[in-house]
């Protein structure tokens, strides 16, 4: 079967094998399928290692987690990550064209996959001013990239496996406003349930849930309504 991308955390408590104390609390939240989650918090509120236990990266060490009702740990981690797109925080290109970079980990993506998914990252427009396009050399060689461009380089890269879920670590942090919203928008078009840690509150307006952690606990859940009406934390941040 395909997924439909709901995903659930029940309770779900975490930490890493070689640290003394949990960095995740009890987290608990649902998703619709096609839907946008936001991920605030602050730098070492567990961002990242929130996201990483949807593919499988680590294992939780107690609570559920759920993809359309079924316990992932009952999975196959191979069918797992191939639905999941994972966009990590450091964006790793390596000198080669444009169309390599985008088709790493998925080389018999064709042509035409390879555009659709650039055109979904919002980068397809970008890349065809470029004097030889899809086959532009990127690197010490070759062009170099913007940050923001770079960034949509990897979210392509991440599309071109046609996942289910994708998670975007501090992906559009780079992107303009607009930019930012053609994406997100383009990413409901296709039901592709995103979470996006986000440090910008434009990304978490149009976001269907907001998860705001502090120090590994669910400070605060909801839309932006919600957390503008109940959350002082995010009421601060909303003001700064
Ligand atoms: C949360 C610790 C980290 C912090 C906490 C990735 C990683 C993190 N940690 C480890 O011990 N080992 C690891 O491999 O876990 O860290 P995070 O999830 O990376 O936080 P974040 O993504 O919210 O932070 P940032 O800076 O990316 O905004 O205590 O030491
Ligand atoms: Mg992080």
């Amino acid at each position: 079967y395909t997924m439909n991308g709901a995903v659930t955390f029940e309770h779900v408590t975490f930490q890493y094998p070689d640290t003394a104390a949990a960095v995740l609390h009890d987290i608990s939240f649902e998703t619709k399928p096609g839907t946008t989650v936001a991920i605030m918090g602050a730098t070492g509120a567990g961002k990242t290692s929130l996201v990483g236990l949807i593919p499988r990266l680590y294992e939780q060490n107690a609570g559920v987690i759920k993809i359309d009702g079924t316990d992932i740990s009952t999975l196959n981690t191979e069918y797992l990550r191939d639905s999941i797109g994972y966009v990590p925080q450091e964006i790793i290109l390596f000198t080669g064209t444009i169309r390599e970079n985008i088709a790493w980990g998925k080389e018999d993506a064709t042509l035409d996959e390879i555009i659709e998914a650039a055109k979904l990252a919002q980068i397809h427009d970008t890349i065809i001013q470029f004097p030889l396009g899809y086959d532009t050399i990127l690197g010490q060689k070759g062009v170099n990239l913007s940050g923001g461009q770079k960034q949509r380089l990897t979210i392509a890269r991440a599309l071109v496996r046609k996942p289910c879920i994708l998670l975007l670590d501090d992906s559009t942090s780079a992107l303009d406003v607009r930019t930012e919203a053609s994406l997100l928008q383009a990413l409901r078009n296709i039901s592709c349930t995103t979470f996006l840690i986000t440090q910008k509150i434009s990304s978490t307006l149009h976001a269907d849930l907001i998860l705001l952690l502090e120090d590994g606990s669910l400070l605060a859940q909801g839309s932006h309504e919600e957390l503008i009406a109940d959350c002082a934390l995010y009421q601060r941040i909303y003001e700064s």
